[in-house]
């Protein structure tokens, strides 16, 4: 585990990081608590807090307090008071203050590890529940909370990033799969959509039934414009198997990049009218909005790219949440 220990005492700080290093723990030490607090702030690899109930500046329960504030269902860190007074009202005001658990000082070498053992157990169970409440469960990407979560996590660190862009995908004439090969060669096309989506960009949704969304950092339009046409092409090439003979399928997909003044609702609204656009004009084929303020339109490349107009009515199926 990485671990912040924070002790004033530099003895302390060197027996507890040699027991701790012994059973491989990554350690980094403070001496006092603001430095540690941020630190923890700006490292979100943090699973565990060591820290004394006295520190130069802060109490240890202030300290607790601080890190369970930074800690949340989605970035647990494990929260070890230790103190030399160990009594049932120091125990008690520890676990009130926020902490997991609470141990001698200095610690005794297997007490600290089975205690240590417990958190690694409880991070495990904590990341299970993580994944099983953020990923979707036919295909592996994102549900579709977690999908706009990251979102707008995204939009958060939009001007760092620089650019954006969203692509909307809907598999077509999906009812047609299930109808004539059931629902299993379906749920095959979806994984196999998903799959394809997932190679080309780190955030990918699924929003329902056969519609994905991914969202390219730092990329402009043109750029997502390509990505989306190798994940038509790609898929288009794909063979899933049925009762009998293997079958393909093809996707639509619109695409919109970041404007100014756009929300992630409006910027995956646009992409939809974009893909509603490639559902109208036949299909298996990348539509792009019309050009946003930092490049030029995207040229049809094979006759299946082009560009949406701003006077479009809007889609029917509502991308955002
Ligand atoms: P279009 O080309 O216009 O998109 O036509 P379509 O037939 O694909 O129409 P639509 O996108 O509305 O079809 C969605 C279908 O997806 C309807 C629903 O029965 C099916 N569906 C939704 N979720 C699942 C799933 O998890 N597995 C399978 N196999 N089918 C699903
Ligand atoms: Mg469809
Ligand atoms: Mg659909």
């Amino acid at each position: 585990m990485r671990i912040v220990l924070v002790d004033g005492s530099r003895v302390a700080i060197r027996v507890v990081r040699q027991l701790l290093e012994a059973r491989g723990h990554v350690v980094h030490a403070f001496a006092d608590g603001p430095e540690a607090l941020t630190f923890i702030k700006s490292h979100s690899s943090i699973d565990a807090v060591i820290v004394s109930a006295g520190l130069p500046s802060m109490t240890g329960f202030e300290f607790c307090w601080e890190t369970r504030l930074v800690s949340n269902s989605r970035r647990p860190i494990y929260i070890i008071l230790m103190s030399a007074d160990y009594d049932r009202h120091k125990l008690t005001e520890a676990l009130d203050s926020g902490a997991d658990d609470f141990i001698n000082k200095p610690p005794v070498p297997d007490e600290l590890y089975a205690r240590l053992r417990a958190a690694e157990r409880m991070a495990a169970m904590q990341d299970e529940l993580i994944r099983l409440a953020t990923t979707d469960p036919l295909t592996g990407v994102l549900n579709r909370r977690a999908l706009f979560e990251q979102a707008q996590q995204v939009c958060a660190r939009l001007e760092a990033i620089g650019a954006l862009a969203a692509i909307m995908i809907d598999v077509d004439h999906f009812k047609r799969v299930n109808d004539v090969h059931g629902h299993g060669a379906g749920d095959e096309v979806i994984r196999g959509l998903a799959g394809q989506a997932a190679a080309e960009a780190a955030i990918v949704g699924r929003l329902g039934g056969e519609e994905f969304v991914m969202l390219l950092e730092g990329v402009a339009l043109c750029g997502a414009v390509a990505v989306a046409e190798r994940v038509r092409l790609k898929f288009a090439g794909l063979r899933f198997a049925t009762g009998g003979e293997p079958i393909g399928a093809t996707c639509s997909l619109g695409v919109a990049a970041w404007r100014s003044g756009d929300s992630i609702d409006t910027l995956l609204r646009r992409a939809d009218m974009a893909l509603y656009r490639a559902k109208s004009e036949g299909r298996n084929r990348v539509v792009a909005e019309d050009d946003g303020p930092t490049e030029a339109e995207p040229r049809a490349t094979d006759g299946r790219i082009r560009s949406t107009q701003r006077d479009r009515p809007p889609a029917g199926a509502g991308a955002a949440a």
